[in-house]
């Protein structure tokens, strides 16, 4: 049963979050002029997320996404022995499979508001839930610091070794509408993962230098050209993962973590004649950044990639924030 959550700080940030998928629907962030700017790009209605309409186009939008996030090569992977096979396409296994963590109903477990507001959504993957062995109980903290900062804490428990590499789906703009063109992003990242034709990891790690990928200085997002990015950053200098600025509204977010690895996605366009966005929103070329911080993908295929193994008495924890503040220099677009 469908279920919305609404947090607010004391600060002017608020957050919707739905029980489908573990969803962040919205995030208002107050801008240099204290009004507030819907930075995640949302659907309406918490139901418009099991609209066939939206579902078919496998967006996403604010979701949290695993059992394993990013994709696994040949739809396979050995564990202690055993040989498991996970429902792909093209070869290719994404984000947990077809009915993956962003299309299960959590539960909505504890909720707290006043200072700090959070809520917390758990999940039971059972034992064998699309290929993965092992029953896994996963939970995800969403809370508003005062500190105008959004903090995503997932941990995991299995009674069976697996694997796991979970992460969160938003889609941030910082104007609220249009593109992201015109933010500045800057990335904490000189390596990047080599990816073949079907965007798996090859094993190779590349210098950014030798790409257009070097973010190591705040550079727009223009500067990466028609194709977007849809690469794994290798995360050494943690926590300070990125940064992304948009002068129009002084909105600043940095995203920090301990995670191996960000996935940073700019989609091209989003399909706008299908769908209706929250407040109606109209987006454009480049509509949103996405900052999936996790392990590297088929990480369970690549020994020499950083372990993605879980066993009973471990737990597996993914906390990242997003600390938002206003920058008062303008300069208009
Ligand atoms: C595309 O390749 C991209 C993925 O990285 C992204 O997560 C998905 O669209 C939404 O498959």
């Amino acid at each position: 049963m469908m279920e919305v959550v609404k947090l607010a700080n004391s600060k002017g940030m608020e957050l919707e979050v739905c029980n489908y998928g573990a969803t962040l629907m919205s995030l208002s962030v107050p801008n240099r002029n204290k009004e507030q700017v819907n930075v995640v790009v949302g659907l309406p209605e918490a139901e418009d997320y099991l609209d066939p309409r939206y579902q078919m186009h496998n967006l996403y939008l604010g979701s949290s996404v695993g059992r394993y996030a990013g994709r696994i090569s040949n739809g396979s992977f050995q564990l202690e022995g055993k040989y498991y096979t996970l429902e792909m396409e093209k070869g290719v296994h994404l984000h947990g499979g077809q009915n993956g963590f962003d299309k299960k109903f959590w539960e909505v477990i504890a909720t707290k508001q006043g200072r700090n507001p959070r809520v917390e959504l758990s999940l039971l993957s059972k034992d064998m839930d699309e290929g993965y062995p092992g029953n896994l109980r996963v939970s995800v903290v969403y809370e508003l610091l005062e500190s105008n900062a959004l903090r995503i804490y997932y941990t995991a428990t299995t009674d069976r070794p697996t694997v796991l590499n979970l992460t969160n789906h938003a889609y941030y703009n910082l104007n609220g509408a249009g593109s992201v063109s015109e933010h500045y992003l800057q990335i904490n990242s000189s390596k990047l993962l080599e990816l073949d034709d079907k965007k798996v990891p090859t094993g190779k790690i590349l210098e950014c230098s030798q790409t257009h990928y070097d973010f190591l200085k705040k550079a727009h997002v223009k500067k990466i050209k028609n194709s977007g990015l849809d690469d794994v950053f290798v995360l050494s200098q943690k926590p300070f993962c990125a940064s992304l600025t948009s002068m129009q509204t002084g909105i600043h977010m940095k995203v920090l973590t301990r995670q191996p690895a960000v996935v940073i996605y700019t989609p091209y366009l989003f399909p706008e004649m299908e769908l209706d966005f929250k407040g109606s929103t109209a987006y454009g070329l480049f509509p949103a950044i996405c900052f999936e911080t996790q392990n590297f993908p088929d990480a369970p295929n690549k020994s020499h990639f950083p372990n993605s193994v879980l066993r009973p008495g471990e737990t597996y924890t993914n906390e990242t924030v997003f600390d938002f503040s206003t920058c008062m220099d303008t300069v208009r677009q």
